[in-house]
């Protein structure tokens, strides 16, 4: 078969297989998948996103299979090209994201032959799941949860001029967040309570709720909704006498932003049950965590003045948390995290990244309304800064809604501004993305590096200030900037937005270990018995 005919029946199989969106960067040993995929686009078969950057490929359409929950393709050429997915897919692999990697190769007789632009692609992402034969695609993708890499060898004529397009199929039903049925009874505890990591989905706020418990959701959860979901959780679990009760906890999702919850999974007497089908996604205490079906449902509701106490404490905690976010200053960065929050609307789409942003979110964001179809994703597979932007557009194209907000540190931004390099011909989403901006990694001061003791070393090798001009940088890229106080933000995020746009909010980080330690001071009295 030519390449252009193995090209062709790969982009049928793959609309078959329920492919809507699909990611390449430019090169010639992938051009005939190129000009198939061109075609399919031409006729609405699909819809196709041209990008010259393969790492932001590579996240782009990792945000467009997260907020889809479908299988995305991104292709690239052979050679380092192929390498710069590499980010993107090991993300993919730890969150469970249906990436399809296919990547152009040149016959397997050119390999060890020094052949141009030629490596040895097979072995390029071990632990990922690998295929060289397009026609078996379909068994690959029906495995049901990503990523997979396939590798197409490609011989010359790369292209033949030769009219095609394929058939347009119905649009399918997008499958849904996993709403759960009636599974097994789990013995419940006097003090249980409930831990909703990444991608929890529903299930974690509908077993809290049935089972009248507190719910500690990240903000990426999908499950901090409803009214048992608390606010100051983290710092509720480091300080309200209350939490010393807590006797067992039953986990949803992949949860990695507290150290406290890591403290309280590792409670010698506390009974750790996992909603999942096994524990290889989950950081849990070797030897003692037990699994339990998805679909779980507690075998009695708890006492209600447990629940209450937990309401107590937060509607207190959360009352001293935002006094200290007031403050002239160190409070800015809290401040952009309630307004990002709260600008959010139904159907809305938020993407948060790594570092402080998603855990000042986590310590300030009001649990929304269950049932109003608000999505909120950060990568926190592996947490990286990288890719951030590139999901967030991925992740805006990907949703109906036009409302779409992005909300990420100053180096996560920088990472990735390729993910701005959107040629005019490009589908382009309606998209803010919020920048705190403190000129640097701001995490690392609240951490144990950022000890008076390392103040020596720690600016140049852990905060890394870069001085760049966010400004100009989106000047460059075409791309409307403005500067604005934390105050200004929230009469900002109301208004319409036609394509991209970045507001940068300047936030202070020399105070930031001194914010940490004020609010857990106010928090600890705020809640004293
Ligand atoms: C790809 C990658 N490189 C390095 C890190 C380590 N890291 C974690 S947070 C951080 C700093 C992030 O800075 P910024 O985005 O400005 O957020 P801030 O800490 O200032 O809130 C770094 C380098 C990472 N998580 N991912
Ligand atoms: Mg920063």
């Amino acid at each position: 078969m030519s390449a252009t005919s193995i090209c062709r029946a790969l982009v049928d199989d793959l609309l078959d297989g329920g492919v809507r969106e699909a990611v390449i960067a430019p090169g010639s040993r992938s051009g005939p998948l190129a000009i198939a995929l061109a075609d399919a686009d031409r006729v609405g078969a699909l819809r196709l996103h041209v990008r010259v950057d393969e790492r932001a490929a590579g996240f782009l359409a990792l945000g467009l299979a997260k907020a889809s929950r479908s299988w995305v393709p991104v292709v690239t050429t052979s050679g380092t090209a192929s390498a710069n997915l590499h980010p993107a897919l090991l993300e993919a692999m730890h969150a469970g994201v249906r990436l399809l990697a296919v990547t152009a190769d040149r016959p397997a007789r050119l390999r060890g032959t020094g052949a141009n632009q030629t490596t040895d692609q097979v072995a390029l992402f071990p632990h990922v799941d690998y295929g060289d034969n397009p026609a078996a695609i379909s068994t690959l993708l029906a495995v049901g949860s990503g990523p997979v890499h396939l590798n197409l060898e490609l011989d010359e004529p790369l292209v033949e001029a030769s009219d095609w397009a394929p058939a347009v199929r119905p649009t399918h039903e997008r499958a849904g967040p996993h709403v759960p049925t009636d599974g097994p009874e789990l013995a419940m505890r006097p003090h249980a309570v409930v831990v909703a990591g990444d991608d929890s989905g529903p299930p974690a706020r509908v077993f809290a709720e049935k089972g009248g418990l507190p719910l500690f959701a990240e903000p990426s959860s999908g499950a901090r909704n409803g009214d048992h979901a608390l606010i100051a959780y983290r710092l509720l679990l480091d300080h309200a006498p209350i939490a010393e009760q807590i006797d067992q906890v039953v986990v949803f999702g992949h949860p990695t932003l507290s150290r406290p919850v890591s403290a309280l999974l590792d409670r010698m007497h506390v009974d750790v049950v996992v909603a999942a089908p096994d524990l290889s996604r989950f950081p849990h205490p070797p030897g003692r965590a037990r699994t339990v079906e998805p679909d779980v449902r507690p075998d009695r509701v708890a006492a209600p003045t447990w629940l209450d106490a937990w309401r107590a404490a937060d509607a207190s905690a959360t009352v001293a948390v935002d006094a200290v976010a007031e403050r002239e200053g160190a409070g800015a960065a809290l401040q952009v995290a309630r307004a990002v929050n709260a600008a959010v609307p139904p159907e809305g789409l938020l993407v948060v990244g790594s570092s402080n942003p998603i855990r000042d979110l986590d310590l300030v964001a009001r649990p929304y309304t269950a049932g109003e179809r608000r999505l909120v994703l950060a990568n926190r597979g592996l947490s990286g800064i990288d890719g951030t932007l590139s999901t967030a557009v991925g992740a805006a194209l990907a949703r109906s809604s036009s409302r779409a907000f992005a909300l990420v540190g100053d180096l996560t931004f920088l990472h990735d501004a390729n993910a701005l390099l959107i040629g005019p011909r490009e589908p382009r989403p309606d998209l803010t993305i919020v920048v705190a901006s403190d000129d640097g990694g701001s995490i690392f001061a609240t951490l144990e590096q950022g000890d008076p003791a390392f103040a020596d070393v720690f600016e140049r090798v852990y905060a890394t200030p870069t001085g760049a001009d966010i400004g100009r940088l989106c000047e460059a890229f075409g791309i409307p900037h403005r500067l604005l106080a934390a105050k200004e933000l929230p009469a900002a995020l109301e208004e319409d937005v036609t394509g991209i746009r970045v507001l940068e909010v300047p936030v202070p980080r020399d105070s930031r270990r001194e914010l940490a330690s004020a609010m857990s001071d106010a928090v600890r009295e705020a809640v004293k018995a």
